[in-house]
């Protein structure tokens, strides 16, 4: 164990790096504060205050699964080093502007009075697709949020500030801050979603009025729905920056270069977009001045990053998973599977349309180009994590557009088919082999594979998930394509199967 005047403190900064910002108070909350978020936002929020010297915008994270993130950074006063790794070499820096870290497990009302309190002018998140509690149909699925929902109620009941009931969901909690946020007073809130989810600003706001309407039914919520639609906002946004899981190795190697043990260490490529709509309920750090856009329409930027980016990066995790390949730089190096991903990128980008300036199909190429860096050490299976919350976003939309879209004939498109195949392959061999698979969902998944008679089977079955692929209707003469793209998936592996890919 290290000794703690070995470890990183925000009154040590590493001689030779630039001192961290220094916050005199927390003005934003962050609920889901793992790696992704303390290379990205807290970044740019850090480079907004020493651009403008406004030290108003201390981040509270929160972290929702484990005390982990907590344990790391407490001891360290809130900052941690992140390490850039790219094709020019190494450089780190250390970022001072997350405060400190709460879990709701132990601090439920901590967080719940700092969402309440007027200084906190925005809540940001990132908690993963899987954080927002939603069931196959896309709307909020109330029971696994039944205990916060309860402890609201309970709360509103009685004008507390919190009853001290554990948060047990992100979108529980965030419910009952803003709730207690209204009792407070009701200074305007910004919510912003940072999120791989399309539409992610909408679907948080409709969540949340779904949460207010379970939890208190008619007249009981009355007065927060009218407050939620009068003073809080939930502006979409994108956000791209590949973050790996950081490693034990590279906390070492750390370690030695900086002379002090970080143990909230993220290691980063050099990339960083954040594309933000600019509905905002007051104020909000000078973040374009941190290297943000702000725009009146986020779409076009978050379809084209879910689809061609993310979209090729899952497949490459299946693929590559399947052809014994670790890292992502792998999978993307071997020319089979960077063809595929291409073919899936061409799929997607008939139904894009570009963001301003921008042309898909060298984006797309950079993208790749992304991915080939083996410095980061992105691994297929974190990337392969998670698939049946993610697949909507990243194939199911294109899938669904390129179906509706007569003109391209009504076949299921090859590379989205493909990518499916690589999935559904993925599950056959996970569940065969006796592996849990990494996914909310794994349960059922591997309910559908056991009791599948042989793996064509599985796979049609993996494709037909409810929830998996939405928005897709029968055509006009009432067959349902998800039948043919089935049986395409099937033909698919079978083929790859024997093509020994
Ligand atoms: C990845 C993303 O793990 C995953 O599913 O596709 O985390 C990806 O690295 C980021 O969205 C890049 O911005």
């Amino acid at each position: 164990m290290p000794t703690a005047d070995a470890r990183l403190h925000r009154d040590a900064p590493p001689p030779g790096l630039p001192a961290p910002v220094r916050p005199t108070q927390v003005g934003i909350v962050h609920l889901g504060i793992g790696a992704f978020h303390r290379a990205h936002q807290a970044v740019v929020t850090e480079e907004a205050a020493l651009a403008t010297g406004d030290v108003l915008w201390g981040i509270l994270g929160v972290t929702q699964r484990s005390g982990s993130v907590r344990d790391q950074l407490r001891p360290q006063g809130g900052v941690y080093t992140v390490l850039t790794v790219g094709p020019d070499g190494a450089s780190a820096r250390v970022v001072g502007s997350v405060t400190d870290v709460a879990w709701p497990a132990e601090e439920t009302p901590r967080v719940l009075a700092t969402l309440a309190a007027p200084t906190t002018h925005v809540v940001t998140l990132t908690v993963t697709e899987k954080g927002y509690s939603r069931g196959a149909d896309g709307g909020l699925d109330v029971g696994s949020v039944r205990a916060d929902l309860d402890a609201l109620a309970r709360e509103e009941r009685v004008a507390e500030p919190g009853d001290g009931a554990a948060a047990a969901s992100a979108v529980g909690l965030l419910v009952r801050g803003l709730a207690a946020r209204r009792r407070a007073g009701g200074a305007p809130l910004t919510v912003l979603s940072c999120d791989n989810v399309a539409d992610n600003g909408r679907v948080l706001a409709a969540l949340v009025g779904q949460a207010v309407d379970a939890a208190l039914p008619g007249a009981d919520g009355d007065d927060l729905r009218a407050w939620l639609a009068a003073s809080v906002t939930f502006p979409c946004s994108m956000v791209d920056r590949i973050v790996p899981a950081t490693t034990t190795a590279q906390r070492d190697e750390v370690e030695a270069l900086l002379g002090a043990r970080d143990e909230g260490l993220v290691v980063a490529e050099p990339f960083l977009q954040w594309v933000v709509e600019d509905r905002f309920a007051g104020p909000r750090p000078a973040w374009e001045r941190g290297g943000a856009t702000f725009t009146d329409d986020v779409a076009p930027y978050e379809r084209a990053k879910l689809r061609l980016l993310n979209g090729a990066h899952s497949l490459l995790a299946y693929a590559g998973s399947l052809a014994g390949y670790a890292t992502i730089a792998e999978a993307v190096a071997d020319p089979v599977l960077a063809a595929r991903a291409r073919a899936l990128q061409g799929d997607a980008i008939a139904t894009l349309d570009a963001p301003d300036g921008i042309d898909l199909a060298t984006y797309a190429e950079q993208l790749l180009e992304r991915f080939a860096n083996p410095a980061t050490g992105h691994t297929t299976r974190q990337v392969a994590m998670d698939g049946t919350q993610k697949i909507p976003f990243r194939w199911g939309g294109t899938l669904a557009d390129r179906l509706a879209d007569r003109s391209a004939g009504g076949d299921p498109p090859t590379g989205v088919v493909t990518a499916l195949a690589a999935w559904a392959g993925f599950v056959v061999e996970e569940v065969r082999a006796g592996r849990p698979v990494d996914d909310p969902r794994a349960e059922e998944l591997r309910a559908l594979v056991e009791s599948a008679d042989d793996d064509g089977a599985a796979v049609r079955a993996l494709v037909r998930l409810p929830g998996l692929l939405p928005g897709i209707r029968p055509d006009t003469d009432g067959r349902d394509p998800l039948d043919q793209l089935a049986d395409a998936v099937a033909a698919d592996l079978v083929a790859a199967t024997r093509a020994g890919v």
